[in-house]
């Protein structure tokens, strides 16, 4: 079916130019896989809009997937971690289309060492900034052993495996593995990024708690940690640092969407103190502070930092 405008009339997990968006995703899924041995230097190109040194990967992906989002019809803006500004997309999304915003390649810095990375993306129904109660749908592509698509869209949390196929109409298979995630009840897996000597203290005590219950799984990409999470239950952060109290994680492009998405799979997301999907952003490029996974730790690292 050709993508369609959008109609309010549609529930979430029906809404076909959402569809469209994940199918133009996961088309792209193939090409980024098959280009990153060859794009695993860093680019020319000056510091990303965070001043993060930027691999040509993460370019090549940034590319592809404007290309592909400005395509489909329904989209009204695409917002990238790699560009300054947004792209219109020649609809308005003031009015009934959708601002895509995306983290091409999150984990970047994985490449060099050949470990999990991902695409993020998270669909607003308003122009950005804007906050991630206007999130209509959420997820991401998993580029580890196996290529898959979590995603989130009103209707639930599912898992796809994303195969090349050149038959198909969108140049790919995508096969429902787990239709219904949920964050398993007992959590089992802890990741958390920064520098320990970078960690505040009352997050620091609350690591010890943690340590003694979990067992750390860290791997330097938060789609790659948080995916370890939806599997086995746990906590992902990337907290707040001593000299960088926002931390590293993007609002619009990582946070958001992961936060969505955890949020449907029955679990929390916090910046520490208030819920994720509830903060405004001023600007394209906001930082926050980043606590995910299962509410009952979510909420116990919540009342460790009110009680510093
Ligand atoms: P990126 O989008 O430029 O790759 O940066 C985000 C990544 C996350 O995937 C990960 O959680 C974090 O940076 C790791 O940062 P660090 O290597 O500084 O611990
Ligand atoms: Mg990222």
């Amino acid at each position: 079916m050709a993508p369609t405008a959008r109609d309010d009339a549609v529930s979430p997990g029906s809404d076909p130019v959402v569809e469209a968006i994940f199918d133009a995703i996961a088309a792209t899924a193939p090409t980024i896989r098959a280009e990153l041995p060859h794009r695993r230097v860093e680019s020319d190109a000056a510091e990303n809009p965070s001043g993060e040194t930027v691999m040509a990967g993460d370019l090549y992906a940034d590319e592809l997937l404007a290309e592909a989002l400005s395509a489909v019809e329904g989209v009204g803006s695409y917002v990238s971690e790699e560009r300054q500004e947004a792209l219109d997309a020649g609809e308005d999304v003031s009015e009934d289309a959708y601002a895509v915003a995306v983290d091409p390649l999150d984990g970047s810095s994985n490449l060099r060492s050949n470990n999990v990375m991902g695409t993020v993306v998270g669909i607003y129904d308003a122009p950005l900034p804007a906050s991630g109660q206007h999130l209509v749908a959420a997820g991401y592509v998993l580029f580890g052993p196996i290529t898959t698509a979590v995603i989130a869209d009103g209707d639930g949390v599912r898992e796809e495996v994303v195969e090349p196929d050149p038959d198909a109409e969108h140049g790919v298979t995508r096969s429902v593995v787990v239709p219904d995630l949920e964050l398993p009840a007992e959590p089992t897996v802890y990741g958390f990024g920064g520098r320990v000597p970078d960690w505040t203290d009352p997050f620091r005590e609350y690591v010890r708690e943690i340590e003694d219950e979990l067992k750390l799984r860290y791997g330097g990409s938060m789609v790659g940690d948080v995916n370890q999470v939806l599997t086995y239950g746990g906590i992902f952060a990337y907290p707040a640092l001593r000299d960088a109290p926002d931390g590293k994680l993007r609002l619009l492009f990582e946070a958001n969407p992961i936060a969505y998405v955890i949020e449907q799979a029955g679990g929390a997301a916090s910046d520490g103190a208030s819920r994720i999907l509830e903060i405004d952003a001023e600007g394209l490029h906001d930082r926050v502070p980043l606590y995910v996974g299962n509410t009952e730790l979510v909420d116990r690292l919540e009342t460790s930092l009110a009680d510093d």
